[in-house]
């Protein structure tokens, strides 16, 4: 019986998602994944290759020091060698254990080193995003889309539930970008220091009051992508997510073309610096 009620829930849920193309894409958790988010920027390729860099230098130097333990208990434990060694000191092997770390460090270093100026610097932004941290939700600004701007707030559970959306991680106006487009995003806040965090994006910049922090992204694939502000910012901290649709760049001009009727009465919002503006002499 349970069974059954499962399989028609599945079965229910199916034809949803068949029923919005769309959504097809939705890049969620899923149960037994392990790992992390599949990455669908170039920054968060990198991050990716770094981490796995990492995780074979660690996983090298936990087998040789345990190794070394090993040998240690067996060769030199009291019934094999009942009378100890006087030796105090070694210099060549002193000189080894002091520089073999120094030198995993540098080779921990300098990849670590380039991927934060590859993260740090936009090369040729095609467009630009203004993200508003705001207690508690986010609003958006496309200066070069007209000065385009609207809030977006988490959709309440009945409502994500009867959208077959995500809970909790679903808002009511998505941001929409360009596929393959370099977005530069720019990252403020109103009231207290939130952040804006996508993972499968590799972004994830504070947002502060009275100050403009920047990060950039170019999304990979089409999909929606989901994140979270990762700041506790307050009692609603868990409830301003943050949903990224990337479409085709026909789609977005049409996704433009009616936002900006839909969001008409958000033109007097201040204008963020329009990538025109910058490209003046
Ligand atoms: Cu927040």
């Amino acid at each position: 019986m349970r069974r059954i009620g499962k399989l028609g829930t599945l079965g229910a849920a199916l034809a949803c998602v068949a029923a919005m193309p769309a959504l097809a894409a939705d890049e969620l958790p899923r149960n037994w994944q392990i790992g992390m988010q599949a990455a669908a920027t170039p920054v968060r390729e990198r991050i990716d290759a770094l981490h796995n860099e990492l995780l074979i230098i660690i996983t090298l130097i936990t087998l040789f020091v345990l190794c070394l333990l090993m040998f240690a208990m067996i060769r030199f434990n009291a019934r094999r060698h009942p009378v100890p060694s006087q030796t105090t000191h070694n210099p060549v092997l002193e000189l080894i254990w002091t520089a073999a770390p120094v030198l995993i460090l540098l080779a921990i270093a300098i990849p670590s080193f380039k991927l934060m100026y590859y993260m740090d610097r936009t090369p040729k932004p095609d467009m630009t995003l203004k993200v508003t941290g705001h207690q508690w939700y986010w609003s958006y600004q496309y200066p070069d889309q007209g000065n385009l701007s609207f809030d977006s707030n988490m959709l309440p559970d009945d409502q994500a539930a009867a959208q077959n959306r995500p809970r909790m991680l679903s808002v009511d106006n998505p941001v929409v970008v360009p596929v393959g487009a370099v977005v530069r995003v720019l990252v403020t806040s109103t009231d207290v220091i939130h952040s804006w965090f996508m993972p499968a994006l590799g972004v994830q910049e504070y947002a502060v009051i009275g100050r403009t922090n920047y990060a950039w992204m170019q999304i990979n694939r089409l999909g929606t992508f989901h994140g979270e502000c990762n700041q506790i910012c307050g009692n609603n901290h868990p409830f301003m997510p943050i949903e990224i649709r990337a479409v085709s760049k026909e789609d977005f001009a049409k996704w433009v073309d009616t936002a900006k009727k839909k969001f008409a009465h958000n033109d007097q919002a201040t204008p963020a610096v329009r990538m025109a503006d910058r490209a003046a002499p």
